[in-house]
């Protein structure tokens, strides 16, 4: 019973996020890294949902709180891991794209004073088409992450 009404509430609250969202977009699990003392560069991590029935792409980000945002892709190559710059992200249709530790992820130098646990950082993501999708991402340690 309890598990059904939670359901339930999931269902409804999924239903409300999707009626506010841009065209089938929206975006869960935002979350910027908090950054070790001295750190020069951050990290954020987001999920981009794509329910529509066309490709979406993500070509940049900003944030008040950063003077640039960078999209940013980790991959391991002969062993050794390497960071690379990307110009943008495709999303297909009835698709995701998670931005997680280890792959794509957003990349911004450290202000100063740096973010700390509990700060929560408007992130502003820019599609191809247009679009702009907002968002808040909570500051985070990295073993806290979802
Ligand atoms: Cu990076």
């Amino acid at each position: 019973m309890r598990l059904h009404t939670r359901g339930l509430l999931a269902a409804v609250l999924l239903l409300i996020t999707r009626a506010v969202d841009a065209a089938g977009l929206h975006v869960d699990g935002a979350w910027v890294r908090e950054a070790p003392p001295g750190a020069a560069m951050l990290a954020a991590y987001l999920v981009v949902h794509n329910d529509g029935d066309r490709p979406r792409t993500l070509v940049s980000v900003d944030s008040p709180r950063f003077d640039f945002v960078m999209l940013h892709r980790s991959r391991v190559v002969d062993g050794v891991a390497h960071m690379e710059h990307v110009e943008q992200i495709t999303i297909a249709p009835a698709g995701r794209v998670a931005l997680q530790p280890g792959g794509y992820h957003l990349m911004m130098p450290a202000p100063e004073p740096p973010p700390r646990v509990g700060e929560r950082i408007p992130l502003r993501l820019h599609f191809q088409d247009g679009e702009t999708l907002q968002v808040e991402a909570p500051v985070r340690r990295a073993g806290d992450a979802p």
